[in-house]
């Protein structure tokens, strides 16, 4: 057996054993550098129309000449609040405090929504002059 070729030979087996080994990290690395980072955009949008509504009472109200036909409305803190107001006449739904104002036009129905941040006894009137006075005014209770 020549010597030589039993040097070189083995020389070429360790080097190939390196590369195989060498590539083999490379690859294990590139592997777990790959991060997968999930985010998650999904939102949650309120759906409009009638699903939307199962969730809050709409009330239905009525501003008369002159007065409002629901006197007292009940509320929770930061649920929203939606009336629909058939107005006969021009009239507002004012609530100062919660600086609600809707101008509420002749023989439409308006839609007034608004969202209470606190607890408290609020009056809403008629904010055309002479109609408060005359009684056009409610209490809404926020709890
Ligand atoms: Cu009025």
């Amino acid at each position: 057996m020549n010597k030589t070729v039993l040097i070189v030979v083995s020389g070429l087996i360790v080097i190939l054993v390196a590369y195989v080994l060498m590539s083999g990290e490379d690859e294990m690395q590139q592997a777990n550098t790959q991060e997968t980072s999930v985010q998650n955009s999904v939102q949650n949008k309120e759906p409009k129309g009638s699903m939307g509504e199962s969730e809050e009472n709409v009330i239905n109200m009525l501003a008369g000449n002159i007065f409002f036909d629901v006197s007292t409305i009940n509320a929770k803190v930061g649920e929203k609040v939606v009336l629909d107001i058939r107005s006969e006449g021009q009239h507002t739904f004012t609530i100062d405090e919660l600086g609600v104002n809707e101008f509420l036009p002749n023989g439409k129905t308006t839609r007034v929504e608004f969202t209470p941040t606190e607890s408290g006894t609020y009056r809403y009137y008629c904010a055309i002059p002479g109609h408060a006075e005359a009684g056009q005014v409610g209490t809404l209770i926020v709890q």
